[in-house]
């Protein structure tokens, strides 16, 4: 195969130009991809400057070439008839298709071939020439439409029996680097070169300190994750220590029962909870606590006077999806009783979780049936709401929302309760930002921690922030499979405010 690069630099050699890149290649047979490739390099290493030109080509379509091989539509309908003979319409739409057979009665009745009625048409014409197949042929033998009446070309344009085709190509002459033959250039200087001497009189390649680096595919950490991480560390800085979380299946027994949620209560419904069917029982509840939780429930204890219903066991041992993280921090509480009554000696405790849950409700464009819970627990003496409400306002201000407000409500497992407002700078509103409430004494002294310890906790979400602080409408957009990757690859990092 002829070199390209050769070709081209010869002929600007002996001819000074070559005024259309198109007809050259084609004069060479060179294939159209790789000659547009080798002027491009050409024009890089400037040693041939490129002009722009485009121009028109007649194609033939489909159709144009079907009127040559058997004549145009409105001839093969005059084709059908003798001079003077007349057929009804319903004839002739058997020998040919109702939109050709259209086309042919209008243009054989321009051409006065044709007389029509609605029933019926009439040959008139005694001679009949096929100019269309003549124009047709002509533009077939010399396809630059300049070279035909442009009324013509504009009608069987729009008959589509040719297309307009825009050709482009260079018009080529020296560049200021041109020589006749191409120097090879040197991109990289190796140790060699320099030890043998041959970088001299070498022509290296003209550093393009423009260049883009290549784009390193990398790993991207997820939006979401970047957030908890920001959230971990806030929780690291208040002193908190971070609960085991990473067990998504939990017995009812400490999903509910052990957070004095009562068996009957709505939550713990199909409708709310995912129900494991294999395995569908926990055997692993600590004996001398179910009794503890029993009584609790049952009533009667812990100066409370209960639910006052036969709790069951049965119902206690149910696997489920977890729907919160507190499950993890009823553990910790059961653990840290375990710990005080064996030394005798209770430390106070600062625990926070950041985990997956699942609830079995309906999804919607801002919910899927699982989320993550932000926890964050103090075991203390004397703990009061005070506390509770200083360390959500410190735990918020460090996310950027300052005035926060609280709202009395209901939690099964912490009396009082409430849930906590804040105003949302980028939402230019007060948004619900979370829940939180003292652990209930049939909570805590079911677990074995002693009388005057008290516990306070809130919680929040963390994909609610996440999708206000990346303006995500619907959170099939932040998490999961249709996420695109450029979601995780463009985000700027998520920084607190
Ligand atoms: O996260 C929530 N909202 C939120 C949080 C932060 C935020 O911006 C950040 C500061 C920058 C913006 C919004 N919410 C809790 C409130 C609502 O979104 C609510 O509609 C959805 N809630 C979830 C539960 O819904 C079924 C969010 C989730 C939630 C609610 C309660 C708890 C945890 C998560 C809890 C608790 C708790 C209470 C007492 C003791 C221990 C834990």
């Amino acid at each position: 195969m002829e070199n390209m690069d050769e070709a081209v630099l010869k002929e600007l050699a002996e001819k000074g130009e070559i005024a259309n890149s198109l007809e050259f290649m084609k004069a060479h047979k060179f294939e159209p991809k790789t000659f547009d490739g080798i002027l491009k390099s050409l024009l890089v290493d400037n040693y041939v400057v490129l002009t722009n030109h485009d121009l028109e080509e007649i194609d033939l379509t489909e159709e144009g070439a079907k009127a040559i091989a058997s004549g145009s539509p409105e001839f093969r309908l005059v084709s059908m008839f003798k001079p003077g003979e007349e057929k009804t319409r319903a004839d002739l739409a058997k020998l040919m298709a109702k939109d050709e057979l259209q086309i042919a009665v209008n243009k054989a009745m321009q051409n006065k071939w044709i007389s029509s009625s609605k029933t019926a048409v009439k040959r008139v014409a005694e001679d009949v020439k096929d100019e269309v197949v003549q124009r047709l042929t002509a533009m077939k033998a010399d396809n630059d439409p300049k070279k035909h009446e442009a009324k013509l070309v504009q009608e069987l344009k729009k008959r589509k029996l040719i297309a307009i085709k825009k050709i482009k190509f260079y018009g080529i002459v020296k560049g200021a680097s041109y020589q006749p033959k191409r120097v090879p250039e040197v991109a990289d200087l190796t140790a060699e070169m320099l030890s043998k001497g041959t970088w001299e009189g070498v022509k290296f390649k003209k550093f393009n300190v423009a260049a883009k680096g290549k784009e390193i595919s990398t790993g991207n950490y997820h939006p979401l994750y970047q957030m908890k991480d920001e959230f971990r560390s806030i929780l690291l800085e208040l002193g908190f220590e971070e609960m085991p979380t990473s067990y998504y299946v939990d017995s009812s027994f400490w999903d509910f029962d052990a957070l004095y949620t009562a068996q009957q209560h709505p939550a713990r419904d199909m409708q709310d909870t995912f129900f494991l069917t294999e395995p569908a029982n926990c055997n692993r509840i600590p004996k001398e606590l179910c009794e503890n939780v029993k009584r609790a429930h049952e009533g009667g204890s812990y100066g409370s006077i209960g639910y006052r219903y036969d709790w069951k066991m049965d119902e206690a041992k149910k696997n489920v999806m977890r729907t919160h993280t507190t499950p993890c921090s009823a553990r910790m509480l059961y653990e840290l009783a375990q710990t005080t009554a064996k030394t005798g000696v209770f430390t106070p405790k600062k625990y926070f979780s950041i985990d997956r849950v699942f609830r079995n409700e309906a999804t919607d464009v801002t919910h899927l049936f699982e989320f993550h819970q932000v926890e964050g627990m103090i075991a203390d003496y004397n703990l009061s709401l005070k506390n509770l409400m200083g360390i959500i306002a410190e735990f918020f201000k460090r996310l950027g929302i300052s005035d926060i407000k609280f709202k009395p409500a209901y939690n099964p497992y912490t009396e009082p309760s409430m849930e906590i407002f804040g105003y949302n700078q980028e939402l230019k509103r007060i948004v619900e930002i979370g829940n939180s409430g003292i652990f209930r004494p049939e909570m805590l002294q079911a677990l074995g921690l002693p009388e005057k310890v008290s516990v306070i906790a809130w919680g929040l979400s963390l994909e609610r922030p996440a999708m206000i602080h990346y303006k995500v409408g619907n959170i099939r957009d932040l998490i999961g499979h249709q996420v695109p990757l450029k979601f995780m690859k463009t985000n700027p990092v998520f920084c607190l405010p």
